[in-house]
């Protein structure tokens, strides 16, 4: 079973997403979701020119072999461009070996661990009355876990809280737009939005915040401590991440849950964070982490050490991303949470796919392979738009993270 083609598809249904699609000798196609978010182009430029050369001849089916050769053969390991590329071609791989099987992926991985996938939804507003009525959206929709985010008062703008709240979009202009934050207003504002949403859903009601890098390791305690009293499932990304024994710091000072990795793209950032404990929720994707293959590995590693998966599922994650999400996190045994953010119209029509939702659960496809693909033909009329995500300063013009 030899790869005889492989196109890299860049579109644009809404933003922009980058699919790398491989075709066998026996007629077999298999997908991977390859973006970037704000670098789309990076990845497709490293597919078109040093990756897919090496493929065109391969055996389909060593899916572990073509992992290590791109990885170990491009001698500079690891870094997101390098592993999103390597991610594509690994679900690729993984979707082809289903078709060949005729079975879902989730089966090749040893089956069903659970009956559903539990997701959770993005409520966010400016104002926590607005906050409220979100989140009372998301439980309507049978949502079991829903994050929070809200506008912090003299604050102009809030990263992670969008106009189009079912479609949220940061990646906002060609070149990246600039925000102010103020760490004060936040820390201030915040646990107190949470009062009010767990006096009005009650203590089932799954809830979790994304800080989004903005904290230092001691601010982030603090944080996490006056959170405590409404008993979150998750403090999400509450420092840059790069110092893994900062999480420390902020182990000492709080109880609350903390969930890392959406912007990692190996085991090894964050190998010390599951070994010492230091999280309790690993957010590593498909997409970014180097494909199905090395991302069960990270959660191999996290289940030694009672960590969960808590995948990423950011709107800018394609339905191929997704696709692939679910079928390892049906398989696994510490599987967690994935986040669900919901596709425009466009985008589901470019990248068809059986996986659904219901009752607050997402359902993998019963579909041989990982039962998605893309309409390359409805891809073509929508171009790529350059679209970056924006950076913060401080009150006085420090660049800020995010
Ligand atoms: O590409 C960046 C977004 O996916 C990210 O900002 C969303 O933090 C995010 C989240 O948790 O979904
Ligand atoms: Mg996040």
């Amino acid at each position: 079973m030899k790869i005889v083609d492989a196109r890299v598809i860049v579109t644009s249904p809404g933003r922009n997403f980058v699919t790398l699609k491989l075709v066998t000798d026996d007629g077999l196609t298999g997908v991977g979701d390859a973006t970037l978010n704000g670098r789309e182009l990076a990845v497709a430029a490293y597919l078109t020119e040093h990756v897919v050369p090496a493929l065109i001849g391969r055996d389909a089916s060593r899916i572990e072999d073509t992992w290590q050769y791109l990885y170990k053969g491009a001698y500079w390991r690891r870094g997101p461009v390098t592993m999103t590329a390597i991610a594509a071609v690994d679900t690729a791989l993984w979707d082809i070996k289903g078709k060949a099987a005729g079975m879902p992926v989730y089966q090749l991985l040893g089956g069903r661990s659970r009956e559903g996938v539990t997701v959770y939804g993005h409520a966010n507003a400016e104002t926590t009355d607005g906050v409220l009525a979100e989140v009372a959206r998301y439980v309507d929709l049978g949502y079991k876990a829903v994050r929070v985010q809200a506008g912090v008062p003299g604050l102009a703008t809030t990263y992670g809280v969008s106009g189009d709240k079912m479609f949220y979009e940061p990646a906002d202009a060609a070149i990246p737009s600039e925000a102010v934050w103020s760490t004060e207003r936040y820390l201030t504002h915040t646990p107190a939005v949470f009062a009010r949403v767990r006096d009005e859903f009650g203590p089932q009601l799954r809830l979790l915040h994304d800080v989004h890098h903005r904290l230092t390791p001691i601010e982030a305690g603090r944080l996490g401590k006056s959170l405590e009293p409404y008993a979150l499932t998750w403090m999400e990304d509450p420092t840059p991440a790069e110092l893994q024994e900062s999480l420390r710091l902020i182990r000492r000072h709080t109880t609350t849950p903390i969930a890392i990795g959406e912007i990692f793209s190996s085991i090894w950032d964050c190998q010390q964070l599951i070994a010492e404990q230091l999280i309790d929720y690993i957010r590593a994707t498909v997409v970014h982490a180097g494909g199905i293959t090395h991302l069960r590995r990270i959660f191999d590693l996290a289940a030694l050490h009672q960590v969960r998966s808590g995948s990423h599922g950011a709107t800018d994650l394609s339905p191929v991303c997704m696709s692939a999400a679910l079928h390892l996190d049906i398989s696994i045994p510490n599987f967690g949470l994935q986040e669900y953010m919901r596709h425009t119209a466009e985008t589901d029509a470019v990248f068809p796919h059986d996986y659904h939702f219901a009752d607050g659960y997402l359902h993998p496809s019963e579909e041989p392979g990982l039962g998605v693909d893309i309409d390359e033909e409805l891809a073509a009329q929508f171009p790529y738009r350059p679209a970056a995500l924006p950076v913060n300063r401080l009150e006085d013009g420090t660049l800020h993270s995010w």
